[in-house]
């Protein structure tokens, strides 16, 4: 959610279970489902987007032991706002895990 005034983009982040954290965006194009990473996530002000997996998401490249990890810890990064933390705990998503 963009609570300012202002554009905000959402330019990266880091996290402790992987070594390299991407935005990536879904979308599907004559019924195939394509997914390609993106330099930044616009954020209009007053408007809020939502990482999901079939559309803007992180993905984690380079994962780490997850197999013993329930949760991990990420920093984003954006453009006006500064650096902001967040825990993403595992769930099952149809056959894979992910982290939300
Ligand atoms: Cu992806």
């Amino acid at each position: 959610m963009n609570n300012g005034n202002a554009f905000e983009r959402l330019l990266g982040g880091t996290s402790d279970a992987s070594n390299r954290f991407e935005l990536h965006e879904m979308s599907m194009k004559s019924s195939v489902v394509k997914m390609r990473p993106v330099a930044g996530i616009e954020i209009k002000p007053g408007h809020t987007v939502e990482l999901k997996a079939d559309g803007y998401h992180v993905m984690f490249v380079g994962l780490k032991s997850l197999r013993t990890r329930p949760a991990c810890h990420s920093d984003t990064k954006f453009r006006e706002g500064g650096q902001c933390g967040r825990g993403f705990h595992r769930r099952r998503h149809g056959r894979a895990d992910v982290f939300s």
